[in-house]
């Protein structure tokens, strides 16, 4: 539909187009006037909820401003853009971000003032955006921001949840997840009711010939549902560009079949169409590295998939251009195999809608996508049974068994005899039922495979996708290093460090490129600003005690060595060897002298986040954490030597108040699990140090910052194949102290005994598959170092220093341009001088 106004009434348009607001004034007049017609309110009734919701709308018709000449620019411009596919996008909070990458929260937050708010307790009005389980949908949003403050040309495609990642509560020491409603008012989304797709599922395939002879495949039958659009604004960081999140929403498919049924007074069936369609995008499911296989999460996968893969289609068609530039003007990142069906779609829309030949089809989707993948953990990897996917899509199950058929002969002319490789590699697996490996199809479905640190790419290459590396040869498969976004995890998070910086490096340069910290090198010996950082680590200590105080009551000492480990809870991840580190703590007090006590750094360890709520043995490491907890912070023989504190409801925006609090953090998955980790990045963005075993990203920072700069401990991924071994078929003796550590758990110290024998047991009678007892006596040597480390405080501030000087590395900047650079093949599209009123600054 051609909606352009036409030229002569152009200039009455341009005249009266909207001015994103610069000054206080205007800012406080935007604000007024949300709050008098946007919502009805007056200065008699405005609490802060109203004041949060104006000043987001005051912000939000801004950013829509540059959103809309972003969008025109590109289009005009016609160039590549690149599509970023992601069942999760852990966004946070947006306010706070908007105000500081459109450069305008000095006026905001004296607008407010004047208005009679504190910025702050405006800011925390803002229900975080939480449309993810942990590191995977944090990377997505630290990519958006990216890639918007780089100016590329980029879309994010997701879901939008109607209950984003479960609310933790403790009670009684127990995780109880409650639901997490968040959009009762949620000023940073745009409904698009104009931008409606089809979408179609279950029914069959009719095969037939055309008048031409041509073989036709038609999906006919079964049911449909509406997607929805809803966008999302992205601010670049000092830049107007503002890039595009579209989430899709599900809706019942209004006409024929509900009204068929409403006429025939089947009223009750109709209402219950309508709410099955709506549980498409009802809830996000709360697990992280883990595939559970269920038939809604495949609906969720292709309703997602299929709604975007129709706009980005639509959109490429008004170009007009041949197909075979598709892949000339469209990029599409898979962000692990949650969005790989949109291989076969695309496939589908080319072989069946458009009417292209097989190989010419297929030569486009291979060049047009790209896959990430996050995990190893075999139990991570997605499978879809063969019954599952035949009846909820029979034409692409169709498709994949074309798509294998292809590759495995083109495996069979490479490898010529070699059955046991064809069985190896296919992507149907001959199980019972047989299943879709999701991996090996985004593999065969993309031009490039990239892993998301160096080890974790090396690993990829040699253990589960080996044989493909034989057959499309080494090229194919790449690294690219995770990164965060220095804007959120720096200056939004810790603005006094981010201004001391700033005052030592020639402004706020930093942010846009990280590798300025570099000049912090010569400050690490210089007195005055080692003062000065101190103090900011301390204050922002004090900030987290508090906030330890309020939520759970127990005071902590701000001088006490913070040792904190925020992640998502998982056995790979080694909670429990902390938990278990701080009761052999905990007995090793007790057993001092008090002379002895006198030379210990008192010790906070501060666990925080999520279980899976099917994750049994997740659920029980928070468990003891809290009964630990219970018994030390009350044992009035320890006082400040040590305290034992769980966040509740670990979340982005408390992230922000945690990361700056950190002496040291703890990465200890068992060597060879954790495929990046990014929080390890932030901890010491912010001038804390970690402790951590060689895994992941942990290498290359150390390599970065240097190994006096960190403390690594345990055995390496080289090794961890043969000590499993060796658990289950040779003797398998348990660390002392780690044995001490069991039998006070077993006497009842903690509460029920009982309550904890699943711990226990995976390591003493189940072959200990994480290495806990293997690394135990190494991480408690470590922890040993820490302490004296810590006691050197002048040492200590050096080191800390140095390693936020030596960061620029994991900037999600850099990986955004790894990606543009060897897998997108896209470049900027940076806004013209003068062509806005840029920034407010
Ligand atoms: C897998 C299946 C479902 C949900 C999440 C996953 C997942 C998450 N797989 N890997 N991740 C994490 O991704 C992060 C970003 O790359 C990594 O830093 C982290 O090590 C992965 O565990």
């Amino acid at each position: 539909v051609e909606a352009s106004i036409p030229e002569p009434q152009r200039a009455a348009w341009k005249k009266f187009q909207a001015t994103p607001f610069v000054t206080k004034e205007d800012f406080e007049k935007e604000v007024v006037r949300h709050v008098e017609t946007t919502l009805a309110r007056s200065m008699f009734n405005c609490d802060e909820t109203a004041a949060y919701a104006a000043a987001s709308l005051a912000f939000r018709d801004r950013l829509i401003t540059e959103w809309n000449r972003t969008q025109q620019r590109q289009t005009f411009a016609d160039t590549k853009r690149v599509y970023y596919l992601s069942l999760e996008f852990l966004m946070g909070r947006a306010f706070d971000n908007a105000m500081l990458n459109v450069g305008l929260k000095n006026v905001a937050k004296e607008g407010l003032s004047e208005l009679g708010f504190r910025i702050e307790d405006i800011i925390s009005q803002e229900h975080d955006a939480a449309l993810g389980n942990g590191g995977l949908g944090r990377l997505a949003a630290c990519f958006l921001d990216s890639m918007a403050s780089l100016n590329y040309p980029a879309w994010g495609y997701g879901l939008r949840y109607r209950y984003g990642i479960f609310k933790q509560e403790i009670v009684d020491g127990y995780q109880v997840e409650v639901p997490d409603y968040w959009l009762d008012f949620n000023p940073w989304e745009f409904p698009r009711h104009d931008i409606v797709v089809d979408i179609q599922f279950y029914g069959g395939v009719r095969k037939y010939q055309d008048e031409h002879g041509r073989n036709i495949a038609k999906w006919e039958g079964g049911e449909m549902v509406k997607a929805v659009a809803y966008d999302v604004p992205i601010p670049g960081y000092d830049t107007p560009s503002t890039n595009n999140m579209r989430l899709w929403s599900s809706k019942a498919a209004s006409g024929e079949f509900d009204f068929q049924k409403f006429n025939s007074g089947d009223y009750e069936s109709s209402v219950a169409d309508q709410q099955r369609a709506e549980t498409i995008s009802a809830v996000l499911y709360p697990n992280d590295n883990l595939d559970r296989g269920k038939e809604l999460r495949l609906k969720q996968q292709y309703f997602w998939v299929a709604a975007s893969l129709y706009d980005i289609v639509r959109r490429f068609k008004k170009s007009k251009r041949a197909w075979s530039e598709f892949p000339d003007q469209v990029a599409i990142q898979l962000n692990d195999t949650h969005p790989t069906l949109a291989t076969v779609e695309l496939q589908r829309i080319l072989i069946d809608l458009e009417g292209l030949e097989w190989d010419e089809a297929w030569t486009i989707v291979t060049k047009t996508f790209g896959y990430t993948n996050h995990t190893v953990l075999p139990e991570a990897l997605e499978k879809w049974s063969v019954p599952l996917m035949q009846n909820l899509l029979p034409r692409h199950l169709q498709i994949i068994y074309e798509i294998n058929m292809y590759f495995l002969q083109s495996v069979e002319r490479k490898f010529p005899g070699d059955r046991e490789m064809l069985g190896r590699v296919s992507i149907i697996e001959e199980s019972q039922p047989k299943m879709v490996r999701m991996a090996y199809l985004a593999i065969v479905g993309s031009h490039k495979v990239n892993g998301v640190a160096e080890l974790h790419s090396d690993l990829i290459k040699t253990t589960i996708f080996k044989d493909f590396v034989k057959i499309f040869g080494p090229d194919k498969f790449t690294n690219v290093t995770n990164g965060i976004t220095p804007r959120r995890w720096l200056h939004q998070a810790n603005p006094r460090l981010s201004e001391l910086i700033a005052s030592k490096t020639g402004g706020l340069g930093f942010l846009k490129d990280l590798n300025i910290l570099n000049e912090l090198e010569k400050f690490a010996d210089d007195k005055e600003f080692k003062k000065e950082w101190a103090e900011i680590k301390y204050a922002n200590k004090v900030r987290l005690a508090k906030h330890i105080k309020t939520t759970t009551g127990v005071t902590v000492n701000p001088s006490a060595l913070f040792d904190i480990q925020v992640k998502r809870i998982h056995e790979y991840k080694r909670q429990q060897m902390n938990i278990f580190g701080v009761i052999h703590r905990y007995l090793t007090i007790k057993a001092m002298t008090a002379e002895e006590r006198k030379k210990l750094a008192p010790r906070v360890s501060i666990f925080g986040g999520k279980a899976a709520p099917g994750y049994w043995m997740a659920k029980t490491i928070i468990h003891l954490i809290n009964n630990v907890g219970a018994k030390v912070n009350n044992d009035p023989d320890i006082g400040d030597l040590l305290k034992v504190i769980f966040l509740e409801d670990y979340n982005v925006s408390k992230a922000e108040i945690i990361t700056p609090a950190s002496d040291v953090s703890e990465h200890i998955s068992t060597a060879g699990t954790e495929a990046s980790g990014t929080s390890n990045m932030k901890f010491v963005l912010n001038g804390g140090l970690i402790i951590g075993t060689c895994d992941g990203a942990n290498i290359e920072i150390t390599r970065e910052i240097g190994e006096n700069n960190i403390f690594l401990f345990g055995n390496l991924a080289e090794d961890v194949e043969d000590l499993r071994h060796a658990h289950n078929y040779g003797s398998h003796t348990l660390d002392p102290d780690l044995l001490k550590v069991f039998e006070t758990i077993k006497s009842g110290t903690f509460g029920d005994a009982g309550a904890f024998s699943a711990l226990t047991s995976a390591i003493e009678d189940h072959g200990d598959y994480y290495l806990v007892s293997d690394d135990f006596h190494s991480y408690i040597q470590t922890q040993a170092l820490v302490d004296e480390a810590y006691k050197n405080q002048d040492e200590w501030i050096t080191k800390t220093i140095l390693s936020v000087a030596r960061m620029g590395f994991f900037s999600s900047d850099r990986c955004i341009n790894e990606y543009a650079e060897m897998i997108w093949n896209v470049e900027p599209l940076a806004p013209e001088k003068g062509e806005t009123d840029g920034l407010g600054k």
